[in-house]
């Protein structure tokens, strides 16, 4: 632990004392510091002020430095939100928050009149990507004297099981070992250039049949337009519909390479929790394996030297450069081959990463589709790139990730905590005072020892 951590009661936020360390540690902290509800951390007060799924557990993996026990209520208030059926949902409402304030709001998604979602608790009924595991072995790792005295793994891992039996066992309708997302949300990267082509055929809501909250506190040239959001409306209602039931063929369905490489790293995360409650690491270890396998398989494409998504309903491959298509790099197992061709591609033309660009953008710089402003569309965001940084780390490129962390320190500080920034010049975009942001920053911080 920190200095930090053991002199911060950051459980009693009102009563902390002076912050020691740096001025962007101390601004990090308040941002975090600032968002918690009591039980979890808001994304941001302004554009998302409920509980996120992969929002609560990269806020964990920053909290882990400050208080491993909050961040282990983190997880646990996001887990106590999971369903029957194991799904472990994008957005649990906060009751104190009027609908208003967020579309979809609860009234849209009607969890409680769905049989496996939990009682008493407003959700939403789709998911977003299951870092969650990882996250768990983080906190865990932080601080294991507390972890064991709350029992926080053997807690979790049973909720953890359940989740990724969820995905693997109901969202892989093709039976290739991989999992389809059905919602542009659920990727996390919701207007991705790369959903252009499968949500087509999708029909929009027409936008005066729904009121969109973000456009309130967010800018209309960094959002998604309204044809993209009818879509997304469209795709969340007809699943709503369907009771959240996946047995029915979906509209949209996209195996995307971010998503499952996460599902991997987490099952090899499982596996090691697994090893800390006694119970038999093997399956997750064999299930973890054969998803990289599968990843390699069905998604690597050696010409463009990076994982692209594949396109479940048109069965079809989509020829668009994501960030989500090296996020694979995360991955301890990939054939050296892959992982050379990866580091190429990061440093070459379409991400540019230490000639043209400081952070990793999130669409191909060379693409007509390319934004720097726009949402998922070419900003660089502060997640994708942690997760990067580790990739890099993991396979021996010591120097660019030493970069790359400094380059997202400096962003984050000059942003005001931004949502996403312009690759290439760092403007912030997006809301400010953005959680993951700050958490991401205690992170890179704590780890290197510097508070
Ligand atoms: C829909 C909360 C979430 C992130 C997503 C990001 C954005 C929501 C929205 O905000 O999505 O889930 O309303 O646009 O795309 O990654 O989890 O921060």
């Amino acid at each position: 632990m920190t200095a930090l951590a053991r002199e911060t009661p950051v459980d009693r936020p009102k009563e902390h004392a002076p912050l020691p360390g740096t001025g962007l540690a101390r601004a990090a902290v308040q941002v975090l510091l600032g968002n918690w509800t009591g039980a979890s951390t808001i994304p941001s007060p302004t554009l998302y002020p409920h509980q996120w799924s992969w929002d609560s557990a990269f806020i964990a993996i920053g909290l882990r430095h400050l208080s491993p026990r909050r961040a282990q209520r983190e997880l646990e208030s996001l887990f106590g939100a999971q369903w029957a059926d194991g799904r472990v949902p994008q957005i649990v409402f906060n009751p104190r928050v009027p609908n208003a304030a967020y579309f979809p709001s609860p009234d849209f998604w009607r969890s409680g009149r769905t049989a496996p979602a939990p009682r008493g608790l407003d959700t939403s009924g789709i998911v977003q990507p299951p870092v969650h595991a990882l996250a768990a072995l983080l906190v865990h790792e932080a601080d294991p004297g507390t972890s064991r005295a709350r029992g926080f793994l053997p807690r979790l891992y049973p909720r953890l099981a359940a989740w990724h039996a969820y995905l693997m066992d109901r969202r892989d309708p093709g039976g290739r070992g991989l999992v389809s997302i059905v919602h542009p949300w659920e990727a996390g990267m919701d207007n991705s250039p790369c959903w252009d082509e499968p949500l087509s055929a999708v029909e929009p809501v027409p936008p005066s049949a729904f009121r969109r909250a973000d456009l309130t506190g967010g800018r209309a040239s960094e959002r998604p337009t309204d044809a993209d959001y009818g879509r997304y409306v469209r795709l969340a209602g007809d699943y709503r519909d369907g009771g959240y039931r996946d047995d029915a063929p979906p509209a949209f369905a996209v195996e995307d390479p971010g998503f499952n490489a996460l599902l991997t790293a987490s099952e090899y995360a499982l596996a090691a929790i697994a090893a800390h409650v006694g119970a038999d690491p093997r399956p997750h270890r064999e299930r973890a394996a054969a998803l990289s396998a599968a990843l390699v398989g069905h998604l690597w494409d050696a010409e463009y030297g990076m994982f692209l998504c594949h396109d479940a309903v048109a069965g079809r491959r989509v020829y668009g450069r994501s960030v989500t298509g090296l996020l694979p790099l995360v991955l301890p197992d990939l054939p050296a081959e892959v992982t050379r061709a990866l580091l190429r591609t990061l440093a070459g033309p379409h991400f540019g990463l230490g000639s043209t660009t400081s952070l990793v953008p999130s669409f191909d710089l060379l693409s007509d589709a390319y934004d720097p402003a726009r949402y998922w569309r070419g900003p660089a965001w502060f997640n994708t790139n942690w997760l990067l940084r580790r990739g890099l780390a993991t396979h021996g490129a010591a120097g660019a990730a030493r970069t790359l962390g400094e380059a997202m320190l400096e962003a984050a500080g000059t942003s005001s905590f931004a949502e996403y920034v312009d690759p290439r010049t760092a403007q912030g975009r997006g809301t400010r005072d953005f959680s993951w942001t700050a958490a991401v920053v205690v992170d890179l911080l704590a780890t290197e020892g510097r508070y």
